[in-house]
C-alpha cells in the first residue's frame, strides 16, 4: 500500500475523504488505508480526521518527504524513482554511484542536507540543511559525448519555468547554467556524464536552488539571492521539485532532448549574457568581446571588436554587470 496513492486522493479532492472510499479507490483494505494515514502524519503532513467525514489534508511538510513530492509528479519517465536523504556529500556523486550500478533512466535522488555540494570546476556549491532544494537526476540519451552541452540549457529553462509556476517568480539565465533574480544567483545547474567512446552511458543533471537563506557565507554574499529574500514567501520544496520534474519532462519530449530551433530562441530571450560585454579565456589569452547570441549547441555568440563572431563552448566566461 503507497502511503502516496492516498496523498494523491487528498490532494486532488481538497475535503475529507471517507476511510471506505479510499479503500474501495485503492482497492485496499481499511486497516491498509489506515496504516497509510499514520505513515502520511510520521512523515510530518497533517491529516484531520473527523468521524462520518474522514480525513482531510490540511498541510503538507515543510521538509523534503518522497511522497509528497510523488504526489504532485505529473511526468511519465522521469522521477520514476525518487530517493530522499537525510544527508549526503554530494547528489551527483551519489547518483553517480547508483548510475554505475545501473540505476534506471529517469532516477532522482535529492537531501535534506549536503555537506559537500560541488560546483564546476572544482568549486563548492553551498546550501544550509532545510533551506536550499539539492537534487539531480539521472538520464540514461541514447545521444555522443558531444551532444550532451544541450541538455543543461534545456534544464534550465525547465526550472525558470518551474520558479515561475510555483513562485511567479521571473528569472534569467547567465549563460550556461546559471539561474538569477535582480542579477544575483538564485540556482547552479552541474551536469556530469560517464560516457564510452561516442556513446553517453548516463547524464546526472545536479540543481541547486536557494529556497530559504537569508543569510549567505561572506564570499558569496554579494552575489546569492533565495527565493525568500526575492518573495518574502515561504515555499514548499517537494512541490518545487515536482514541478521541475514535470517541466523537464515536458521539455525534454517536445524538443527530444535537444536544443530545437524554439528552446533556443527561448533561450536567448531569458539569456541575460546577450547584450553584455564579456571576457573569456582562450590558453594563455584574455578576449574581450559583446555577446550577441547563442548558437547551436548552446555555444554563446561572442563578437569581437574586429567584427568577426567566436562561438565559445566552456571556459570561463565575465560578464560585466552581472556578478
Ligand atoms: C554551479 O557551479 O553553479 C553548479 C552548482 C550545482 C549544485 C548542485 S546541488 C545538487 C547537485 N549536487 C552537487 O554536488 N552539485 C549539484 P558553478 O557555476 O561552478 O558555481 C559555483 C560558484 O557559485 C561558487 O564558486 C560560489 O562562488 C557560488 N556559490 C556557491 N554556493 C552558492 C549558492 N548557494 N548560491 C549562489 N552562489 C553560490
Amino acid at each position: 500500500m503507497k502511503s502516496e496513492s492516498i496523498l494523491k486522493i487528498l490532494i486532488d479532492s481538497g475535503d475529507y475523504v471517507s476511510g471506505q472510499q479510499l479503500a474501495e479507490r485503492l482497492g485496499v483494505s481499511r486497516q491498509s488505508v489506515w496504516k497509510g494515514i499514520k505513515a502520511l502524519r510520521e512523515n510530518g503532513c497533517q491529516i484531520s480526521s473527523v468521524t462520518n467525514k474522514g480525513y482531510r489534508l490540511e498541510s503538507l511538510p515543510s521538509r523534503l518527504e518522497g511522497a509528497a513530492v510523488k504526489a504532485a509528479l505529473k511526468s511519465k519517465i522521469l522521477g520514476n524513482t525518487i530517493i530522499v536523504l537525510d544527508s549526503v556529500g554530494s547528489t551527483n556523486d551519489y547518483l553517480k554511484q547508483l548510475g554505475n550500478e545501473g540505476a534506471q533512466s529517469g532516477t532522482v535522488v535529492t537531501a535534506r542536507e549536503q555537506t559537500k555540494g560541488k560546483g564546476r570546476l572544482g568549486r563548492s556549491w553551498q546550501g544550509a540543511r532545510g533551506k536550499a532544494l539539492a537534487f539531480s537526476v539521472l538520464l540514461r540519451p541514447k545521444m555522443s559525448p558531444s551532444e550532451v552541452g544541450e541538455v543543461t540549457p534545456l534544464a534550465g529553462l525547465a526550472m525558470c519555468k518551474a520558479i515561475h509556476r510555483v513562485t511567479e517568480l521571473d528569472c534569467m539565465i547567465k549563460w550556461p547554467n546559471d539561474i538569477i533574480v535582480g542579477g544575483k544567483k538564485l540556482v547552479g545547474i552541474l551536469t556530469e556524464m560517464s560516457a564510452e567512446y561516442d556513446a553517453v552511458e548516463y547524464i546526472v543533471i545536479g540543481i541547486g536552488v536557494n529556497v530559504e537563506q537569508t543569510v549567505f557565507p561572506e564570499e558569496i554574499a554579494f552575489k546569492a539571492t533565495s527565493l525568500l529574500l526575492e518573495t518574502g514567501r515561504h515555499f514548499d520544496q517537494n512541490k518545487l521539485l515536482a514541478e521541475f520534474i514535470n517541466q523537464l519532462e515536458g521539455e525534454f519530449s517536445a524538443n527530444n532532448l535537444s536544443l530545437t530551433p524554439s528552446a533556443l530562441d527561448e533561450y536567448e530571450k531569458r539569456c541575460a549574457t546577450i547584450g553584455r560585454s564579456v571576457t573569456f579565456r582562450r590558453g594563455e589569452r584574455t578576449i574581450s568581446g559583446m555577446a550577441v547570441g547563442i548558437a547551436e549547441g548552446g555555444r554563446l555568440k561572442v563578437m569581437l571588436s574586429d567584427g568577426s563572431i567566436r562561438k565559445i563552448s566552456s571556459g570561463e566566461v565575465t560578464v560585466q554587470g552581472i556578478y
